[in-house]
């Protein structure tokens, strides 16, 4: 017998075919036949967050009244996905979703499809800032994500007939947005500018401008918790509207001058620049959105009080900042405690520094975000001058502990004309952690090493997570139902570690025979999808091999793309006879900045490459490429459940985690990869015999890098690589101009910063490996099962479980 422990609402299909006609009526003001996808779309949405408001309610009431601290995830990004399919799942009303829409006439993936999915992120912090807020909803735990409603999400991407890179702006609220609600009375002011004078002794900031800051909600329903938290999205208006002095003078334009200045700050999401700094309207938005956040968790918390016990304040609440993003919270939690409650600076500080704990996403020094002091000064004055105060402080803190002159000069976290927000969280919070622990030993080792030394039990590791309702029981309906099957329950769905049961079936050939069906029905829906949606015919015969993620040198889309080059190469020249041949369909899925220009002609390349290939006769059934548009959760959701072979080749000391990697290992796919953030721990889990592991670890990429690395050396080397690259260069992608690809070719033999080169032998042998592997198809299979099975520990749950005991000290309500 199978357990099934999933929630389930007691409302009938009939019942709930109802409230959506209602909603279809009197929201939508349409008759039921008059309804289209998108009606059925919004109505239901409604319907089904009418069924979360009670929960939610309590949730808050409890919130506030319990003796629970809550948790505030501070993040510029929230990468949420569609919410209906999941708000259906977490109220316990798919299958009445499923019958009502049918009786309405409806096929319930339409309805599903119809939304658009809002890009309110760049990639994986994004994603891991929803991963987290599901899970602490699905844990019990009180908690507020956060952030900003961007008008304008992550742009979209297609490509133009060259294969370049095309963005076009997201406005993903063209249509009736069900999800979030807007609560004009609970805004909050937030200003700007200005300058800072002497009343009475004490400092007051007499701002230039203010913007309102209006909230818009959004449930955040946790699976069979019973509870459903808030994300706090904010969006920028205007005091003055109109400009009706301006407006009388026939000043058209400039009557609506301040509106637009303040509605600029929540327009646009900013796409990932990992080297680019010193952008106001940036500035802008992150003070925009802490500011307000921090102000209505006093509101929450210290309802209808003037005056607050603010030093209870840490008890109420931790602030996670997500990143250097939301950094400016420290200094404006000292500003308000001191400028707008009056506390001296001693007790502002202890509470501003037990409220906040930072996770850091990176290695890359440029990426720790450093803001010019004379910006600062400008956008926020009192702000520097609080900031200025905290380094005084710092400096002398540093003395104390006998750290000599030249570093603390280094850890300064005001140099004079610039403020290093990294060094400002650390020694701002209670807590530092990294995303994996190869992440957090580098960040105590390198990035951080001088405060790691002078705190070193600020230090600590949380490990990224995933969540599985999402990225398993929703993407991957099939696996879903088998493991509940093999399990004999459906309680993995919030305990992911019970996947280990599944240990003991991977002996059992019928039971692997079953997942690979599993597989082969996956495969077979994403070729529908890949026609639906691109118009292409995949191959469903052929090893489906996966890399997604955003384009970046480090993560090494060249890599992969040479590699690729060489076994066409090989295919051409008949090194590698029919038998011998492997068929492969490569996916690339991956958003390159608008201003990185490297990233871009990587794209470029990608696209013709893959023009060339899956044009070239000679080659037909065995290698396919496709550069599919617009990586985004859809298509993550689709492909991950179908993809066999997924890659994560980052350069060893690059990639901070990776989330990508643990959706594909959830989801059984095997890796190729590198000893790089969090593939150590998967292939620790799942087995070093069932992993592909190649290249350099970090110990011999800082080695290569002191000795003097000089990739021409490695092209020379390996016929292999050398021969892909000459494809590159003389102009088999580019209809015969050697002058396209000039600029990668010129990084990849003269620089390449990442060693693409240096690992590429490696990569290459192990294909061997690969091929020989899946053409045992019941091998194959087991460690591709073994790989779910002993994936349970990269759940979201478990990482918030380690936030909750090593960060937040805080837990479920009671
Ligand atoms: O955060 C990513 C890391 O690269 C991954 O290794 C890690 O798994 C993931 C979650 O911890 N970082 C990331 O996605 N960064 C950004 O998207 C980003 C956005 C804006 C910005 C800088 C970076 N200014």
């Amino acid at each position: 017998m199978t357990e099934i422990t999933a929630p389930k609402s007691p409302v009938t299909a009939d019942q709930f075919a109802d409230e959506i006609r209602e909603q279809l009526k009197y929201a939508q003001n349409v008759t039921a036949e008059q309804a289209t996808a998108a009606d059925v779309y919004v109505a239901a949405s409604k319907a089904v967050r009418n069924h979360l408001a009670d929960a939610w309610f309590k949730t808050q009431a409890d919130t506030v009244n319990g003796n629970t601290k809550a948790v505030g995830y501070l993040s510029a990004e929230f990468l949420m996905g569609k919410q209906l399919e999941n708000a259906l799942l977490n109220a316990g009303l798919t299958e009445q979703f499923d019958k009502a829409v049918e009786a309405l006439g409806f096929q319930p993936k339409d309805i599903i499809d119809a939304e658009y999915e809002p890009g309110l992120g760049n990639g994986g912090l994004g994603r891991l800032a929803a991963c987290f807020i599901d899970s602490l909803a699905s844990l019990g735990v009180p908690a507020f994500g956060y952030g900003i409603q961007y008008k304008y999400g992550i742009f979209k991407q297609t490509f133009d007939e060259n294969g370049k890179q095309v963005e076009t702006p997201d406005y993903w609220l063209n249509n009736e947005e069900p999800w979030g609600h807007i609560d004009y009375n609970r805004d909050q002011k937030v200003s700007f500018g200005g300058e800072v004078v002497e009343e009475n002794g004490k400092k007051v900031w007499k701002p230039a401008w203010s913007v309102r800051a209006v909230p818009v909600d959004y449930l955040v329903p946790g699976y069979a918790s019973g509870r459903v938290n808030t994300l706090r999205l904010w969006t920028a208006k205007s005091y003055d509207e109109f400009d009706l002095l301006a407006f009388n003078r026939s000043e058209y334009m400039d009557a609506v001058k301040p509106q637009v200045k303040a509605e600029n700050i929540s327009k646009i999401l900013y796409p990932e620049d990992s080297t680019k700094v010193g952008k106001e309207l940036r500035l802008e938005q992150q003070y925009f959105f802490v500011s307000a956040s921090l102000h209505d968790a006093i509101r929450v918390f210290y309802p209808g009080q003037d005056k607050p016990d603010l030093t209870t304040f840490p008890d109420k609440i931790t602030f996670q900042l997500n990143d250097t993003h939301p950094v400016i919270g420290i200094p404006e939690l000292m500003r308000i405690l001191i400028d707008e409650y009056g506390y001296d600076w001693d007790t502002a500080w202890t509470v501003t520094q037990k409220t906040f704990n930072y996770t850091c996403h990176t290695l890359l020094p440029e990426a720790l975000e450093v803001w010019p002091a004379s910006l600062i000064g400008e956008l926020l004055p009192r702000h520097l001058e609080i900031i200025k105060k905290i380094n005084e402080q710092f400096e002398d803190e540093l003395k104390g502990k006998g750290i000599d002159d030249k570093t603390i000069e280094d850890m300064r976290i005001y140099t004079g004309d610039a403020v290093r927000m990294a060094y400002l969280a650390t020694y701002g919070g209670s807590h530092v952690n990294g995303v994996a622990e190869l992440h957090s030993q580098l960040l105590k080792d390198v990035t951080l090493k001088n405060f790691s030394d002078a705190y070193p039990t600020k230090f600590t590791n949380v490990t990224n997570g995933v969540t599985p309702r999402r990225f398993v029981k929703l993407a991957n309906p099939g696996l879903s139902d088998l493991i509940t099957e093999g399990l004999g329950t459906d309680k993995w769905i919030s305990d992911l570690e019970l996947l280990k049961g599944l240990v003991p079936l991977a002996k059992d050939d019928e039971f692997v025979k079953k997942f690979a069906a599993v597989k082969a029905a996956n495969k077979h829906a994403f070729v529908g999808f890949a026609k639906d949606h691109y118009g292409i015919d995949v191959d469903e015969n052929t090893l489906f091999n996966t890399m997604v993620k955003r384009l970046h040198e480090y993560k090494r889309q060249s890599l992969k793309i040479l590699l690729v080059i060489s076994q066409y190469a090989a295919l051409k020249n008949g090194t590698l006879n029919a038998e011998e041949i492997l068929p492969r369909t490569v996916f690339f899925g991956a958003k390159a900045a608008p201003g990185y220009y490297l990233a871009k002609m990587t794209i470029e390349l990608i696209n013709n490459v893959s023009k060339v290939i899956n044009n070239d006769p000679d080659v037909k059934g065995k290698l396919a490429v496709y550069m599919l548009p617009n990586y985004n959760i859809e298509m993550a959701q689709n492909l991950i459940p179908a993809t066999e072979l997924d890659e994560q080749i980052s350069q060893a000391g690059k990639e901070a985690s990776g989330t990508g990697n643990m959706k594909f290992a959830l989801n059984g796919a095997l890796t190729v990869g590198t000893l790089d953030g969090a593939n150590v721990e998967i292939r620790e889990k799942v087995g070093a015999e069932n992993f592909f592991l190649f290249g350099m670890t970090v110990d011999e990429v800082e080695k290569l890098y002191a000795d003097g690395y000089d990739p021409a050396k490695y092209y020379e080397a390996d016929p292999r690589l050398k021969q892909a690259v000459d494809l590159v260069a003389n102009g088999t992608f580019s209809n015969g101009d050697r002058n396209a690809y000039a600029p990668l070719v010129a990084d990849w033999l003269t620089k390449d910063w990442f060693m693409a080169l240096a690992d590429f032998s490696s990569y290459a042998d192990i294909q061997a490996q690969i091929e020989k592997l899946y053409r045992d198809p019941l091998e194959w299979n087991r460690k591709a099962l073994l790989n779910v099975a002993n994936s349970g520990y990269f759940s979201s749950d478990r990482s918030i479980e380690d936030y909750l005991e090593r960060i937040w000290h805080t837990g479920p309500l009671a």
